[in-house]
């Protein structure tokens, strides 16, 4: 925040850096977070404007051809370094499977999480829970589930179990001194769209914000668990529907950062519907983040099979500039899913036709990959410096 000054003959005005500010935009909303994890938060706040960290989804596990290889990453394949942020996805934990919906099994995802985290990495995990209601996907829309699950809900108890499972694996991921591992926990994502069970097609305001609230009373006051950061985060909006971002927004006290997924899909040669959409969209995060507080985030993009190789040269490239954006997390590079017959990834691997593009995307935009994000020690508390 800037104040100005007018000198006493009233023409000069001079732009002063706040100092109380500050200070408080870093502040967890969990008090009695760890030191990594307010650490992690004040970094990367610190960092914004200066980079923005590259992550990828399940980048550890598997690339687009390949599955399960030590020390393998498709981002590293092409970059010759790691990304700096690792995205995992907890969907299925809530039965206590060993495995998630995406095949990756859970003792797998830690040894990749305690991996990510010992490089210095940063490590975001969703959450595609199977709808408690129904019994169905994630993806099923039968109306009631989170009123179902809210205090005095048919399906409070059960719920709480499902709870109970993911914050057992939260509580497991253990750095190498037996500290806990920082996480940026983005449940009830894409709030926004109407594809999930806690959409907004589903469920009003007040009960998405309720099921949020219950979710991070049972994390933080419950289990003690004192390693998460929460992100809020919403699907594109369509023409004035900003507000269903406001309307569903958790509050200050249990949110650190707000973000955006938004994808292309568009036509291959304009992509101006993404362009447009992920403008708008990130455009509003950042305001709402200013004015909140808070860390904005591109927590997932991509344009799949990409098929245009100009694509992070010119419509990425665009829709980034001139935003603050803390991490920018591509999607899944999953190979063949299902009866596909289509490749489907996010980012380039070892001969994809973008390649060069992509090199080039990440020189020229302060894409940040690990050695960089190494350098910036976001888990090591950060000097005070008041005139920084
Ligand atoms: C979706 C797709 C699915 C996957 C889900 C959860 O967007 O990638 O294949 O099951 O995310 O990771």
């Amino acid at each position: 925040m800037f104040h100005f000054r007018k000198t006493i003959a009233g023409v000069t005005l001079v732009a002063l850096l706040s100092q109380a500010s500050p200070a408080s935009a870093q502040r967890t909303s969990d008090s009695l977070a760890t030191k990594q994890t307010k650490a992690l938060l004040q970094n990367l706040f610190s960092h914004l404007g200066k980079g923005i960290l590259l992550g990828h989804q399940d980048a550890l596990a598997y690339g687009t051809t390949w599955k399960y290889q030590t020390g393998r990453s498709d981002i590293k394949d092409v970059t010759g370094d790691y990304p700096a942020v690792y995205g995992w996805e907890l969907g299925h934990i809530e039965h206590g499977a060993a495995v998630n919906l995406d095949t990756v099994p859970f003792d797998k995802m830690r040894r990749y999480i305690e991996e990510g985290y010992e490089r210095g990495g940063v490590i975001t995990i969703s959450w595609h829970s199977d709808n408690p209601l129904s019994g169905k996907s994630a993806w099923d829309v039968t109306p009631g589930a989170v009123t179902s699950v809210l205090p005095g809900g048919a399906n409070h108890q059960k719920y709480i179990q499902y709870l109970s499972k993911v914050a057992d694996f939260l509580a497991s991921l253990k750095g190498k001194n037996g500290e806990a591992i920082p996480v940026l926990f983005r449940p009830y994502h894409e709030q926004s769209g109407n594809w999930f069970w806690w959409c907004q097609n589903v469920c009003t305001p007040d009960e998405y914000k309720a099921l949020w609230r219950m979710t991070v009373t049972y994390l933080r006051d419950e289990r003690q668990l004192h390693n998460l950061l929460y992100v809020y985060n919403t699907s594109e909006f369509k023409d004035g529907s900003s507000l269903v971002f406001s309307d569903r927004y958790p509050g200050d006290d249990i949110v650190d950062v707000v973000s955006l997924d938004s994808y292309d899909g568009g036509d291959s040669h304009t992509n101006k519907y993404f362009e447009q959409k992920a403008d708008s969209g990130l455009a509003y995060v950042d305001s709402f983040a200013l004015a909140h507080n808070k860390l904005p985030a591109f927590a997932e993009v991509g344009y799949e099979g990409i098929r245009n190789a100009d694509w992070w040269l010119t419509n990425l490239k665009k829709v980034i500039a001139g935003k603050r954006i803390s991490y920018m997390l591509f999607w899944r590079n999953a190979g063949y899913i299902g009866n596909a017959t289509k490749l489907s990834y996010f980012t380039p691997y070892k001969g994809e036709k973008s390649v060069p593009q992509f090199r080039r995307f990440i020189k020229e935009n302060h894409i940040i990959l690990n050695k960089q994000a190494q350098k910036w020690k976001l888990y090591q508390e950060p000097q005070t410096n008041k005139h920084r």
